[in-house]
C-alpha cells in the first residue's frame, strides 16, 4: 500500500506542478484499501467505519479479516482509530469481514456484521462497546441471525422515532427482524421483503428522512454493482424503487452508508480508485448531496475533490498525526501512548492537513516523536509539498520507536488558513515515528481559564464559561478562545470544560 501511493502522490505533484488540478481528498483513506462504508453520527463527530481490503489477495476474492474506524469534525480530515473488531472476535466465525453498520444505544456502540461460520456459510454476529472506536466484543457468543447461510451479509440498522430497531440484510433477497430493546435479540419472525426493490443485489442502508424511509442498496447496473434506492412511508414496505444514485467505479461492488451532519447530508460509497485498485483493492469515497424537495435523491457523481470543509482545523491544540486528508508514503500503526501513531514515514513522505486557520500567526511548533535510528525532520509547508517552509522541526534519535520525546521548532510566516504539509525529510530507511503535533501562538500565552484577558480565573470567568455553554455568547473577550476556554483540552468548548471550571474554581483540581 505503501508504494502505491507514494506514486500516487507523485503523480498527483506531477498533475499540479503542470495544470490547476488541487490535491485530491477521495479516496478518504490512502494508508489501506477500504471497503464498505457505514457512517455514525455521535457526539458532534462523524464516525466512519469500514471493511478493510488486505494488500494480499487471497484465492482471488474479498479478503478481509478487519474493520476499521475513522473519525472527523470537519469532514475533510480523518482520524485513524484502527481496527475496532476483527473476525477473530467471534470465537465461532471463520473469517470474512464483511460489511457492517454500528449503532448507539443503552449507552453502547452495537456493530452488526457478517462473517462466515466455522461450521461453514455466512451468519450475522453482533459486538459491544462502550466507546465508538472500540475495541467491540461478541455480545451473544454466537450468531445474532442465521437464516439463509448463503445470503445472510450485509446488515444495517436503524432505530425508528417510537423505539423500536429493525435490522435489515441480505444479499439477492432483503430480510428483517424487529431488535428488542437490548439490541442482542429479536422478536418475531424473519420477514423476507416481497417484492424487494427493484434489482437488489446486497449493501442494504436503511434510515428515515422527514418522515420517509429510505432503503438504498447495491443493485445490479450496466457495469457492476450500481447504487440505487427505494422509499416508503412504513418501515417495513412496500417500497417503491426510485432509481439509481451512483454506478460502481473500477470496482464490480459499491456499498452505501448514508448521513447527515452539522446541517448537510453526506452519501459514502467505495471505488477501486487507490492505484492498485479493483474489486479486491476498494476504496472509501465520500460526496456532498442535497436531497431534491421531493424527498428523492439526485444522481451523485464520484469526485476527487469529496465535500466541502465544515469547520477549519485549530492548530492549536494537540491533533493526532493520524488525522489525515491526503497522504504520501506513510502507514499508521498502534501507538504505546494509546491510540495511533504514524510510522514507517521515510524521506519524501508528507501528511496534508486541510484548512488549518493559522489566525494571526503561530510562534513555534512541537511534536510528539519516537525514532530508533538518527531521525530526520519534519518540515512544515503550506499548500503544498514544495510550499511556503514557515518551520523545520529536527527529529533526533529517541532511543526507540515506541520512546516518546517532545521536539519543538519555531515558526515564521503560518498566518491565516491555509493547508497544511507536514513533509519528511532525511536520511534512507525509516525516519522516526510521529504521533500528534501542536501550533503554539505568537504573542502572549494565554492563560487557561482566563476568558476576559484580566489576567486571573475567577466567577467573571466561570460566568462567561456558562453564558457560552447556554449559547448566548459565541466567544470570549479574549481573542485565542479555544486555548483559555478549552480546560480539558479536547479541541471543543462544552459542558466537560464547564465542569472542569467548576473544579478549578472549587480548588478540586
Ligand atoms: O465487502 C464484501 C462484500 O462486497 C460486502 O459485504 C458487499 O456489500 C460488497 O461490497
Amino acid at each position: 500500500m505503501k508504494k502505491v501511493c507514494k506514486m500516487l502522490g507523485l503523480l498527483i505533484i506531477f498533475t499540479t506542478l503542470f495544470s490547476s488540478v488541487c490535491y485530491a481528498d477521495n479516496p478518504v483513506v490512502q494508508t489501506l484499501y477500504t471497503a464498505d462504508p457505514a457512517p455514525m453520527v455521535y457526539n458532534g463527530t462523524c464516525y466512519l467505519f469500514t471493511g478493510h481490503d488486505e494488500d494480499t489477495i487471497v484465492n482471488n476474492f474479498y479478503t478481509m479479516n478487519d474493520w476499521r474506524c475513522y473519525s472527523s469534525t470537519d469532514m475533510v480530515n480523518w482520524t485513524d482509530h484502527g481496527s475496532p473488531l476483527a473476525a477473530t472476535t467471534f470465537s465461532w466465525a471463520k473469517g470474512d469481514a464483511w460489511a457492517g453498520q454500528v449503532i448507539f444505544r443503552n449507552n453502547k456502540f452495537y456493530y452488526y456484521v457478517p462473517v462466515t461460520r466455522k461450521t461453514g456459510g455466512y451468519a450475522l454476529g453482533v459486538a459491544v462497546s462502550d466507546s465508538p472506536t472500540g475495541p467491540f466484543t461478541d455480545a451473544l457468543g454466537k450468531p445474532l441471525v442465521t437464516n439463509n447461510g448463503g445470503s445472510d451479509i450485509d446488515p444495517t440498522v436503524f432505530i425508528d422515532d417510537n423505539g423500536q430497531a429493525y435490522l435489515y440484510w441480505g444479499n439477492g433477497n432483503l430480510w428483517y427482524v424487529k431488535l428488542n430493546q437490548d439490541m442482542i435479540s429479536y422478536s418475531g419472525g424473519i420477514v423476507q421483503v416481497s417484492p424487494k426493490p427493484t434489482s437488489y443485489v446486497e449493501g442494504p442502508w436503511f434510515y428515515k428522512q422527514n418522515n420517509l424511509y429510505y432503503m438504498v442498496y447495491a443493485g445490479m447496473g450496466s457495469n457492476g454493482e450500481d447504487i440505487q434506492y427505494a422509499t416508503s412511508t412504513s418501515p417495513t414496505g412496500p417500497w417503491t424503487s426510485k432509481g439509481e444514485i451512483m454506478p460502481s467505479k473500477n470496482s464490480f461492488t459499491n456499498h452505501p452508508g448514508v448521513t447527515d451532519f452539522k446541517g448537510n447530508s453526506y452519501f459514502f460509497y467505495h471505488t477501486g480508485d487507490l492505484p492498485g485498485g479493483g474489486s479486491y483493492h476498494r476504496s472509501v469515497g465520500v460526496e456532498q448531496f442535497k436531497y431534491n424537495g421531493d424527498g428523492t435523491i439526485p444522481t451523485i457523481p464520484i469526485t476527487q475533490t469529496g465535500p466541502a470543509q465544515v469547520q477549519y482545523l485549530n492548530p492549536f491544540v494537540k491533533n493526532e498525526a493520524e488525522t489525515i486528508c491526503w497522504e504520501s508514503g506513510i502507514e499508521t500503526e498502534t501507538c504505546s501512548e494509546g491510540g495511533m501513531d504514524v510510522g514507517f514515514i521515510e524521506n519524501g513522505d508528507y501528511i496534508k492537513v486541510k484548512g488549518v486557520d493559522f489566525g494571526t500567526g503561530a510562534a513555534s511548533f512541537v511534536a510528539r516523536v519516537a525514532s530508533a535510528t538518527s531521525g530526520g525532520n519534519i518540515e512544515l509547508r503550506l499548500d503544498s509539498p514544495t510550499g511556503k517552509l514557515v518551520g523545520t522541526c529536527a527529529v533526533s534519535e529517541t532511543g526507540g520507536w515506541q520512546t516518546w520525546s517532545d521536539k519543538s521548532c519555531t515558526i515564521s510566516g503560518a498566518e491565516g488558513v491555509h493547508d497544511l504539509y507536514l513533509k519528511f525529510t532525511g536520511g534512507s530507511g525509516y525516519l522516526f515515528n510521529f504521533n500528534w503535533w501542536k501550533f503554539e501562538k505568537s504573542g502572549t500565552p494565554t492563560v487557561v481559564g482566563d476568558l476576559n484577558g484580566d489576567n486571573s480565573v475567577d466567577a467573571a470567568d466561570y460566568a462567561l464559561m456558562k453564558k457560552y455553554i447556554l449559547g448566548l455568547i459565541n466567544d470570549f473577550p479574549v481573542d485565542n478562545d479555544i486555548e483559555a476556554g478549552d480546560l480539558n483540552k479536547d479541541g471543543t468548548i462544552d459542558a466537560l470544560d464547564c465542569a472542569v471550571f467548576k473544579k478549578l474554581l472549587l480548588g478540586i483540581v
